[in-house]
């Protein structure tokens, strides 16, 4: 590798790499939307640019076309006639002569690979990563000790019980895993946006999925979780419960990628230079805060557009809106590893932000979409066993069986062990100077007379490294223990972070918990249903009387409530997503309605303000084309109200212009369409006689006498201050206090 790097470089600097997204910096430069210094430039082009030196290493393996370029065979040789096959004969049969044609279908039959097993639908960028300061205190880990370094990242989210054709917008995980390419080695957080899961040991990792995934005499129901053998399974296994309130919660429903958090679930370790070792938990906390669908937006997108987060990814990579997360660590000392009442290593519990706070020790921004879906965001190959010296694991059960797992799943979807020389998996440092050889794809032309260690032909090359030369050492933790198959007593309690959790949610998050479980449970068999309320009994009396009440079912006594030491805390504020940010309408999406007879100057004025705030707005007509305006320039349309649906949008804009809201109240696509953004509880604002829309509709009173419902806004003109309001209101959200009033058919 050593010798082919300034080959590879040499043809890096000769080509013009992507220059709208190819820099650290970008395009639309990060520094300039942000307090943080740009960072530092690590050139790799002739001209000094600042490349993002993993995307720069792919070039080596991208084809373009460009202009006189021929048709040729994977051989080189150039094809006349690729769309007629040869035959004996005009009408007759083909001839297994026929290369061009073989070549072709076979190619095609062969262009398939395993899907994974699970995590099977997933979206993926490009990006990096930067500390803000040294960690050096607690980690020897390189890419942590110094602000200036940039690390390149590729993040891949997923859902995880979906098959890969299946939608964005289930109700499931999401899987949240990121490549460090460390000037080191590669480092895999495969983490996802629960911080914590379903079981605390690895060996009941196929029951589970079994029993999520449809089910195997019908294949039925894709990617639910609502059917009889996941609430067999959880029914049995208590220790599920805590994860099933996180499954039912509005984190299972995220708005998208960029909303989401992320944790590395298990408890893993930090050694310094000096061999002390701490107990760590990773976070990812999102720069938009953590915002949710709701449940009917969630099943009418998996329909109207089953891409939804992976298209608001990619266009806000496109457009410059970079996606943001801080990483955050909760740091525990060694001798505190049993001081907060459960065990660390359970990974069905997670550390109170109370208790250990989160330290934010870095940024991560993700600024460029993959060139190719299936070379970078299916190839990718995540493996938990993937870390650097500084990081080491612990013995959390779940995360030891994944160390096994997660090789060996790419063994079978990738073919073979030399997938670590696909281009996306390849590390940025020298890698391959080891012994190993040969196997099913080999690149790597190894020249020498060795291929074995300890050699003396070769010099005893390649060598061991030593710690100092930044060599792997494994933590010496030391072990005096029996041999046994099972679980130790810290792990048995399975309750009471289910009853913190719900404690910890906002009277709306609580609602959304009791529907989930309504909605699920009935769709499972009677006896299921039992079962999960008694389960329920054990989290809050509460929780399982409402479930209860709209199963139509009697809950039996309650049983006994666990014994144990009490938790230390009972709420956790941190857990509840109504205490997260709400300052930014970055990506947001805003629909204007409008028709033939609008205000032009109305939309154009709030078009501009979103615009100026991060958002993006568009205006949506019964018909495409120019519309004639009341006021202002014509409007060009960019979409019509059946293909962009409200689901699409993050708020709704009526504007004034009495022929185009008359045209607007007599269509019925417009009139769900508001309908329905106000029962999904998005802010809907009206200027001018689109404020007589909204009363016709029966969104606000005639007479305008009663209070508008919250997150309802009307002016007569489309002024600053109501520019403002709005705004701020999309940055909120959702308007979750209509919750109880909306009667609204949509
Ligand atoms: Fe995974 N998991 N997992 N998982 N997981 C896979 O590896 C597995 C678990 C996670 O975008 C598979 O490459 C076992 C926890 C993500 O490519 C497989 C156990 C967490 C991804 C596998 C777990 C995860 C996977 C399937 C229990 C959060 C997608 C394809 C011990 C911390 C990575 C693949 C990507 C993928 C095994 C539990 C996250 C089969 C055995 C806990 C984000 O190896």
């Amino acid at each position: 590798m050593t010798r082919l790097l300034p080959a590879l470089l040499a043809l890096v600097c000769i080509t013009t790499i992507h220059a709208q997204h190819n820099n650290f910096d970008g395009s639309n430069n990060i520094a300039d939307r942000n307090s943080q210094a740009p960072p530092q430039c690590i050139p790799s082009n002739l001209d000094g640019t600042c490349d993002n030196p993993k995307v720069s290493s792919m070039e080596f393996y991208r084809a373009r076309t460009t202009d006189g370029d021929l048709l040729t065979t994977n051989q080189g040789v150039k094809i006349a006639d690729n769309q007629n096959s040869l035959h004996a004969g005009e009408r007759g049969p083909t001839l297994l002569e026929d290369f061009i044609f073989r070549e072709k279908i076979t190619h095609f039959d062969h262009e398939r690979i395993p899907e994974r097993a699970v995590h099977a639908r997933g979206a993926a960028a490009h990006g990096y990563f930067q500390v803000y300061q040294s960690l050096a205190n607690i980690t020897k880990a390189n890419f942590l000790q110094d602000p200036s370094k940039i690390t390149p990242v590729f993040v891949r989210f997923s859902t995880v019980g979906g098959a890969r054709g299946s939608a964005d917008t289930v109700r499931d995980v999401r899987g949240f895993a990121t490549k460090f390419y460390t000037e080191e080695g590669n480092f895999d957080l495969v983490g996802n946006n629960m911080p914590i899961f379903f079981i605390q040991d690895a060996i009941k990792f196929p029951d589970f999925v079994h029993s999520v995934k449809p089910e195997p005499h019908n294949e039925m129901p894709q990617a639910s979780s609502a059917h009889d053998n996941l609430y067999d399974f959880v029914t049995q296994q208590t220790e599920t419960t805590h994860m099933m309130m996180w499954l039912m919660s509005d984190r299972a429903i995220p708005r998208s990628y960029s909303t989401m958090e992320g944790f590395g679930i298990h408890t893993f370790r930090l050694i310094n230079a000096q061999g002390r070792s701490r107990f760590v938990k990773f976070h990812w906390k999102p720069k938009l805060g953590v915002h949710s669908l709701v449940w009917d937006e969630n099943q009418k997108l998996a329909g109207k557009n089953s891409d939804f987060h992976r298209q608001q990814m990619w266009e806000s990579i496109e457009a410059g809106n970079y996606l943001e997360w801080e990483l955050g660590l909760q740091i525990v000392e060694e001798g505190d590893e049993l001081k907060y009442g459960f065990d660390i290593l359970d990974p069905t519990k997670l550390i109170p932000e109370e208790l250990v706070p989160v330290q934010i020790v870095g940024r991560m921004v993700l600024n460029r979409n993959p060139d190719n879906y299936f070379a970078e965001t299916e190839q990718v190959a995540f493996l938990v066993s993937n870390i650097v010296p500084g990081i080491d694991f612990s013995n959390d059960p779940l995360m030891q069986g994944r160390l096994f797992s997660y090789l060996d799943t790419q063994l079978l979807r990738l073919g073979g062990p030399n997938f670590h020389e696909l281009p996306i998996n390849r590390p940025i440092c020298p890698f391959k100077t080891n012994n190993q050889r040969d196997g099913i794809h080999r690149q790597t032309v190894n020249v020498g007379k060795t291929n074995y260690d300890i050699n003396t032909i070769n010099k005893g090359l390649p060598r061991q490294a030593t710690p100092a030369q930044g060599g792997f050492t494994s933590y010496t933790e030391h072990i005096s223990a029996n041999k046994i198959r099972g679980r130790s007593s810290s792990f048995s309690d399975h309750f009471s972070q289910a009853t913190l959790f719900w404690n910890s949610m906002s009277p709306v998050e609580k609602s959304h918990i009791v529907s989930a479980f309504s909605f699920e449970l009935s769709k499972v068999a009677l006896i299921f249903r039992q079962r999960m309320l008694q389960q329920l009994q054990r989290v809050d009396g509460t929780l399982a009387q409402q479930v209860a009440d709209n199963l139509g079912l009697q809950l039996g006594p309650r049983p006994a409530a666990p014994t144990g030491p009490p938790p230390q805390i009972t709420v956790s504020p941190s857990l509840s997503q109504m205490n997260t940010k709400k300052d930014s309408i970055v990506s947001r999406q805003v629909a204007i309605l409008a028709a033939d007879g609008i205000d032009g100057q109305a939309i154009a004025d709030l078009k501009a303000a979103i615009q100026a705030a991060g958002g993006s707005a568009k205006v949506i007509a019964p018909r495409m084309g120019t519309l004639r305006v009341s006021a202002g320039q014509p409007v060009e349309v960019d979409g019509i109200l059946v293909a962009n649906p409200s689901i699409l949008f993050d708020a709704v804009f009526i504007p004034g212009g009495a022929d185009g809201v008359k045209r607007l109240q007599e269509n019925g696509d417009a009139v769900h369409y508001a309908l329905e953004a106000y029962i999904h509880f998005k802010p809907i604002a009206a200027a001018a006689e689109g404020v007589q829309f909204l009363s016709h509709i029966g969104l606000i009173s005639k007479s305008r006498t009663a209070a508008l419902p919250e997150g309802l806004f009307t002016a007569d003109t489309v002024t600053d201050e109501f520019k403002q309001t709005f705004v701020q209101a999309v940055a909120q959200h959702r308007f979750f206090n209509r919750e109880r009033t909306a009667k609204i058919p949509a």
